[in-house]
């Protein structure tokens, strides 16, 4: 096991790592901005080292100054988080390089989940259900009409460096295909330097879900269930579930069973996500996340486990040391995340936290970095909090949350608590019977 791990990261998944350190008797290294010296990832590490400007380009994503850090303080790995450098295969790699362990998936696993036309090549071949669409890329306006013309319409153009929304168009119809075509290039080159574009059918009411599993680094694959990712604002999620009311225990069993096969016979290790669209009782897979991810906490309340315990210790090189039979589902836990945003408008309101209290009692769980005194920085992601609950039934979890966000108290600066409190008392998100779709409409309403 490691003696002492490096945190290339910020605000609460700092502090949430260096939790799981400190119970594995791990000494943490954190690295910060010089925004970020009053920081509580700062204040509760073991050790410090400043690696540059407020910028995240100068600081958090300033390679040369992370391995440095890394190097002078003699950490033996580096946990990247999420965000960031997390999915960056070249900085994996770099870390490797110097004789570090990167906590995490292999490089060039990163780089072909990355490349979201390999990532459904790799999973199409190895079994696990795609949404119907082109074979690789589409090189031109002409394969373009094929493939749309073979699938029907709508169909949907997306980047092949994408992901998370970005790069994508929608052609309802045939007289929409060229602009959409062109429009999803030009900006897949801008955006991501790469133009290249692939087309699926454009599914008009899924729910986003996702499967988190864990490998060794020999052979052994196992998952931990799904998580709805449903309730997003413009590609932001803002609540997630454990599970998901729309998957049944079998349903589950069957994708786990599918795609932890996959990932075995691709040789994965460490965490990951898979991303599916869920809709008329199909899942199709559309993407996997290489990293740990903001919703873990769910997964973690309804398994019992650590899931960065757990990936601190594969990366060590330790077995997995248990089977999918022992990973049991229990209750039903749901996450907010909270942001120092405007409730109604979502633009960003930093400032200085006057006063904090936190909600607790049983089953309530807030990973958080704020404090009272704490200045919430503007140079950085506006998630200030997450408020996980856990509960027996998904109605226990609902009466639950209701309770913390009334206890939750962020003075001095507005945060997204009041959003949450209208979320969680609306009769279709207590149904559980919501798309994509649900929360944009939602809030356009309010
Ligand atoms: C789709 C889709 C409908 N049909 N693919 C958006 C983010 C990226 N990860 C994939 N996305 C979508 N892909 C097909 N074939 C709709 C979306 C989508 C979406 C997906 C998950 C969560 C929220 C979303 C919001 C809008 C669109």
């Amino acid at each position: 096991m490691f003696g002492k791990i490096l945190i290339a990261n910020r605000g609460e998944i700092a502090l949430r790592i260096q939790r799981a350190c400190r119970e594995l008797g791990i000494a943490t290294v954190a690295v910060h901005s010089t925004a970020d010296s009053e920081a509580m990832h700062v204040r509760l590490a073991d050790e410090s080292v400043c690696i540059g400007p407020p910028a995240a380009k100068d600081s958090y994503l300033n390679i040369p100054a992370i391995l440095s850090a890394a190097s002078i303080t003699g950490a033996e790995a580096i946990h990247p988080g999420y965000g960031f450098l997390s999915e960056n295969a070249r900085f994996a790699e770099m870390v490797e390089d110097h004789g570090m362990t990167f906590i995490g998936p292999s490089s060039s696993h990163i780089s072909m989940m990355g490349d979201k036309i390999a990532a459904k090549e790799a999973m199409r071949t190895l079994g696990v259900p795609l949404v119907p669409g082109s074979d690789g890329a589409v090189p031109d306006l002409q394969t373009a009409e094929q493939v749309a013309g073979k699938i029907g319409y709508p169909v949907l153009i997306k980047a092949a460096a994408g992901g998370g929304g970005r790069g994508m168009k929608v052609a309802r119809q045939a007289a929409d295909l060229e602009e959409a075509f062109q429009t999803a290039r030009a900006e897949a080159r801008a955006a991501f330097g790469n133009d290249a574009v692939y087309i699926e059918k454009y599914l008009d009411r899924p729910r986003h879900i996702e499967l988190q599993v864990l490998a060794d680094n020999h052979g052994d694959v196992v998952h931990f269930g799904e998580r709805d990712c449903s309730l997003q604002r413009r590609h932001q999620k803002l609540l997630e579930e454990a599970g998901s009311p729309a998957i049944s225990p079998e349903e589950r069993d069957r994708l786990g069973e599918t795609a932890t096969a996959a990932l075995r016979k691709l040789g994965y290790r460490n965490a990951g996500t898979l991303e599916f669209l869920y809709q008329d009782g199909q899942f199709a897979f559309i993407e996997m996340n290489t990293r740990l991810q903001v919703e873990h906490p769910v997964t973690e309340m309804v398994c019992g486990i650590d899931l960065v315990r757990e990936q601190i210790r594969l990366a060590s090189g330790a077995h997995l040391g248990y089977g999918q039979r022992d990973i049991t589902f229990t209750g039903h836990a749901i996450e907010c995340r909270i942001t120092a945003e405007d409730p109604r408008t979502f633009s960003p309101t930093p400032g200085r936290v006057t006063a904090y209290h936190a909600p607790g009692g049983l089953g309530v769980r807030v990973d958080s970095a704020l404090y009272a005194g704490y200045f919430v920085p503007p140079y950085y992601d506006s998630m200030v909090a997450k408020l996980i609950v856990h509960a027996p039934t998904r109605q226990d979890a609902i009466n639950r949350l209701r309770r913390a966000l009334d206890e939750f108290a962020v003075v001095g600066i507005q945060t997204t608590i009041p959003l949450h409190q209208r979320i969680v008392d609306d009769p279709q998100f207590q149904s559980g019977e919501y798309t994509i779709h649900w929360l944009e409409n939602f809030v356009a309403g309010l």
